[in-house]
């Protein structure tokens, strides 16, 4: 049952020059065998990895879960670290979550604990983002963030820092920032701006109304314009307001 599941409903996305962050999120688990405690923070990176995070042992992947908090990555690594001393610990923090508890960077090279630091860049308050695109036909409010140049910020708290922006650099970062074992080391992926987690139920919707990934259709690989125009909620079909908490997007 749950294989034909998964058959009809596959976690799918495709690479192309930019990254995605399933696939980074994706490569860690390769590289790491799943033999790594992951934090996580709270949005879209977070969905990604209960996804594409592959891990076996309990106890290897920490999260707040749904009602999290954003800002619990960088913390609740730094217990795990503490504790785990025998396997990597890596932060995944989104762009935003990330800059809730930055001040702990400064804990974290004061130990030298050997943290590997991953913030997914997307650039947005992607989690928030998403629901907007796709259910406020894109009027987005308060999710595009100014961000501060993460390396640099890194840097400055005396971390050493990489950034990936290719999906061709994704690997050697990874490689790099998990051989490094003297203390803590940093890497902002740059990703997609606009990426979808799917497959997603609307507000107030049940399992069998559930929005699949969309096929590929845009040149990037998201789909996400199709995701929305399939659905009827595009910009051009402002007929179709929805009304908040009876949000129906099957027709
Ligand atoms: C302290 C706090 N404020 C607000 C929220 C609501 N919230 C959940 S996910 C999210 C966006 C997270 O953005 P980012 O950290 O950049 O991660 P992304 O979704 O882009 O991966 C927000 C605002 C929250 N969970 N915690
Ligand atoms: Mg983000």
């Amino acid at each position: 049952m749950i294989a034909a599941w998964k058959e009809e409903h596959p976690l799918r996305y495709e690479n192309g020059e930019e990254i995605r962050a399933q696939y980074v999120i994706q490569k860690l688990g390769e590289l790491t065998g799943g033999n790594a405690v992951v934090v996580t923070d709270v949005g879209q990176h977070q969905m990604w990895c209960a996804q594409f995070l592959n891990y076996s042992t309990p106890r290897s992947h920490i999260t707040s879960g749904g009602l999290g908090t954003m800002g619990f990555s960088l913390p609740a690594a730094m217990g795990a670290a503490f504790g785990r001393s025998d396997v990597p610990v890596i932060s995944i923090s989104g762009d935003g979550g990330f800059q809730m508890n930055l001040q702990e960077m400064a804990t974290i090279v004061e130990h030298r604990l050997p943290i590997k630091v991953f913030v997914i860049n997307n650039g947005f308050l992607g989690m928030v983002r998403q629901w907007q695109e796709l259910f406020w036909r894109k009027r987005y409010s308060q999710v595009a963030l100014a961000n501060p140049d993460f390396v640099a910020l890194a840097r400055a708290f005396g971390c050493p820092a990489a950034k990936a922006e290719r999906t061709a650099e994704v690997e050697e970062v990874i490689r790099t920032a998990l051989a490094h074992k003297d203390g803590p080391y940093f890497v902002e992926f740059v990703v997609a701006k606009e990426d979808n987690v799917y497959p997603m139920i609307p507000a107030g919707q049940s399992f069998h109304e559930m929005i699949d990934t969309p096929d590929p259709v845009d040149g990037n690989g998201s789909g996400k314009d199709i995701a929305v125009l399939a659905k009827g909620v595009s910009p051009e079909s402002p007929k179709k307001e929805r009304v908040p908490g009876r949000i129906k997007i099957n027709e």
